[in-house]
């Protein structure tokens, strides 16, 4: 990284980091230590003593490396990087001078995760994806904490620990893991119709994103921008990534989760190392406080969106993502988010998610940290000065100089003093009311909105929800759940209702009394996603011994010039024996991989190489298992002859006149022409081919 691309941040950090080069073993009182295999015993063969302050000191600090889990969100990766707000005109919406001036780029650390896995889960559950960014902006840390849908599944906070406890592994026996296909999710679910709009994003393929560099992030809530005159103004968070919001196919994550766990924290990390930074763009969809009531939902209820095609999302700035952290631990796992940590110029509103979040990321840190100091773990530290009167408690790192720590004082000074400009003002707001226990009216359509998300899926998007439903609901033991949930499925669409009650053994409700509504809104399908690039895109090129080394040199040529990276795989490794004697080294033996990890597939001709991999079962299941995941396939000359054995095609479907063919994503040509790379690029960029009949596929 350049010294111009470092940010404050990361100047702040320079005290804190510490390197091994060129230093000596010494305990933590800085006594140096020739011996740290053999503990002191008296006698050889004798018992360890006492004395051994060494064995001591090592062996206590080891049985205190663990602190507790977050109890959601546990599992994820964080980066470095940071934001830049374009010349956008909201300085007559908000005094936040990181939304509004171009001229500031504020560092940020930002956290992705899963929800319901423990720390050690597969990052491809199918599951809602964190993402939460913390802001250390010149006047004071903002952590706007949200997560890759846009809705939640609890309307009022108070529900939270029921939902959390719902969905975790069930309490006798904790299984399953990180995973939401169980009786008592499902059972909360039937039983709180409230929770049907996130459900059906759950279902969907959002659940399980290709990378968090192709997700989208919503702040959730209707939060408020405040501007030096006082005003108020609704906003939604939007987060939508340069490279298209992009996801994996259901049996694709679930075997990439035994074969690579670590799937998506690996390709933020080697994204990163590689230079290809991750960028997001950040859109605001702002409402006056006068149109407060002009939408048929209520803005306060955060299991509502309001549709792009209503309130357009404006671009106002851009997230990039350029440094991995040192370490896991003192980085992502100590860094703390909390939704009350806002810079002036942002407020909150009165959600009750919202305003029961204000209260649980502070208390959940208190225990997670242990103590009350956490905001000066060097993580946590803003780049803004920090002066108060708190003082001392567990892991107390400053040394406050000084007889005053009250206020007011005249012993110091009265310092601090308290701020005069560029402070925090609370947005003036009138509120009165009865104290009840009560939910608004307002918050009571549960189903609208779920009947807009699944009209606006493409088929193969709805044929994905369908099946989700099946699998989730096929694991549930108890049939009155299953028929709960059938239920209230009637009232987002007949059709899906039906669809599922088919697949799960229930009967088929009878058709509602309320009709699907039959609006949609585009801006929620994956469908239309920006499919403009193969950057960082995954290329497997499968070869043995004899094939056609000159395509290969080409393919990758062509294909790592357009950001793509290509991985030559073959029966084992070492190198491959090109069909004029030249040897290509192997990235990888095929047993050692799988096609789940990568994006699309080449086979090269050449036909020694093309009898080796008709023998070879690992390389057909790898063909035919990309094509049922809807990935690109490019086969070149004599490799056709795959098709049919890989029961993906035939040799038969190229015409055979030297040109290109193409059908839903399978690329055939004789040679590595102009017109192959340009097709199998353009099959690449389009990420998955979803619309292939793949009923037949055994992988
Ligand atoms: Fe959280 N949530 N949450 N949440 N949440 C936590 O805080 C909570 C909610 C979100 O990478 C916890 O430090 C309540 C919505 C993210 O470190 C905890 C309610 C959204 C992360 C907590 C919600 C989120 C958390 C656990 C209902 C999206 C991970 C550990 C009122 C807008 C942050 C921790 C990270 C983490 C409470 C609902 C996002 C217990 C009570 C809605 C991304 O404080």
């Amino acid at each position: 990284m350049t010294s111009e691309e470092r940010t404050a941040k990361d100047r702040r950090l320079d005290d804190y980091r510490v390197d091994p080069q060129d230093t000596v073993l010494t305990t933590d009182q800085g006594i140096r230590i020739d011996d740290t295999d053999n503990s002191l015993s008296a006698g050889e063969r004798g018992p360890t003593l006492m004395e051994d302050f060494h064995f001591r000191e090592k062996l206590t600090h080891f049985d205190h490396e663990r602190i507790p889990e977050r109890v959601v969100h546990a599992r994820g990766a964080g980066a470095y990087g940071y934001y830049q707000a374009y010349d956008n005109s909201l300085a007559d919406t908000t005094t936040a001078g990181f939304l509004i001036d171009p001229g500031i780029k504020t560092p940020v650390f930002v956290r992705f995760s899963t929800v319901a896995g423990s720390r050690g889960s597969a990052d491809t559950v199918r599951d809602v994806r964190g993402f939460a960014v913390k802001f250390y902006t010149e006047q004071g840390n903002h952590d706007l904490v949200g997560n890759n849908f846009p809705v939640f599944f609890i309307q009022d906070g108070i529900k939270f620990p029921d939902f959390v406890h719902a969905v975790k592994p069930e309490p006798d026996n904790e299984i399953p893991q990180a995973s939401s296909a169980h009786d008592t999710l499902w059972d909360f679910v039937q039983l709180q119709p409230e929770t049907t709009h996130m459900m059906m994003w759950l279902m969907s393929d959002r659940a399980i994103p290709r990378s968090y560099r192709m997700m989208q992030g919503f702040g959730v809530h209707t939060f408020r921008l405040v501007n030096a005159e006082g005003r108020g103004t609704f906003v939604k968070f939007h987060w939508k990534p340069k490279l298209g919001t992009h996801s994996l196919v259901w049996d694709e994550a679930q075997k990439i989760a035994g074969r690579d766990p670590d799937f998506n924290r690996r390709d933020l990390w080697e994204a990163i190392e590689a230079g290809d930074f991750p960028e997001w763009e950040l859109g605001l969809q702002l409402v006056p406080e006068s149109d407060e009531f002009a939408f048929d939902f209520d803005l306060l209820d955060a299991t509502k969106i309001i549709p792009e095609e209503i309130v357009p999302v404006r671009p106002v700035g851009r997230l990039i993502l350029n440094r991995n952290p040192d370490n896991f631990f003192a980085e992502t796992e100590q860094v703390a988010f909390h939704l009350g940590n806002v810079v002036p110029g942002i407020d909150f509103t009165n959600d009750p998610l919202l305003q029961a979040r204000l209260f649980s990321y502070l208390d959940t840190q208190l225990i997670r940290l242990g103590g009350p100091n956490f905001p000066q773990i060097p993580v946590n530290r803003p780049i803004a000065e920090v002066r108060n009167n708190q003082r001392d408690g567990y892991h107390q790192m400053t040394i406050h100089r000084g007889q005053a720590s009250y206020h007011p004082n005249s012993l110091g000074g009265g310092f601090p003093a308290l701020a005069d400009r560029d402070r925090y003002v609370h947005h003036q707001e009138r509120v009165d009311g009865d104290k009840i226990r009560k939910r608004s009216e307002s918050f009571g359509d549960h189903y609208r909105q779920a009947t807009l998300f699944w009209n606006s899926m493409s088929e193969w998007e709805r044929k994905h929800i369908v099946a989700a439903f099946r699998f989730e609901l096929g694991k549930v033991r108890h049939n009155h759940i299953r028929e709960g949930v059938v239920r209230n499925l009637n009232n987002v669409d007949h059709e899906l209702a039906v669809l599922i009650a088919s697949g799960i053994g229930v009967a088929p409700p009878e058709a509602p009394s309320v009709p699907n509504h039959g609006q949609s809104s585009p801006a929620l399908s994956q469908a239309g996603s920006a499919k403009d690039s193969v950057l960082t895109r995954r290329i497997a090129l499968l070869a043995a011994d004899g094939v056609d080394a000159d395509a290969i040199t080409r393919l990758y040529g062509e294909l790592v010039g357009a950001g793509a990276t290509l991985d030559v795989l073959s029966t084992q490794g070492g190198t491959v024996r090109g069909g004029d004697g030249e040897h290509i080294p192997v990235t990888h033996p095929l047993p050692t991989t799988s096609s789940v990890v990568y994006d699309a597939v080449l086979v090269p001709g050449g036909e020694g190489g093309v009898q080796l991999l008709a023998e070879d079962g690992a390389a057909m299941h790898f063909m035919a298992e990309a094509y049922k995941h809807g990935k690109a396939l490019g086969v070149l000359g004599s490799a056709m002859a795959l098709l049919d054995i890989a029961r993906i095609g035939s040799a038969s479907d190229y015409p055979g006149d030297g040109g290109v063919s193409v059908e839903q994503g399978v690329v055939l040509g004789d040679t590595v022409s102009d017109d192959f790379v340009q097709e199998f690029i353009a099959a690449v960029t389009a990420h998955r081919h979803p619309e292939r009949v793949i009923r037949h596929i055994p992988a």
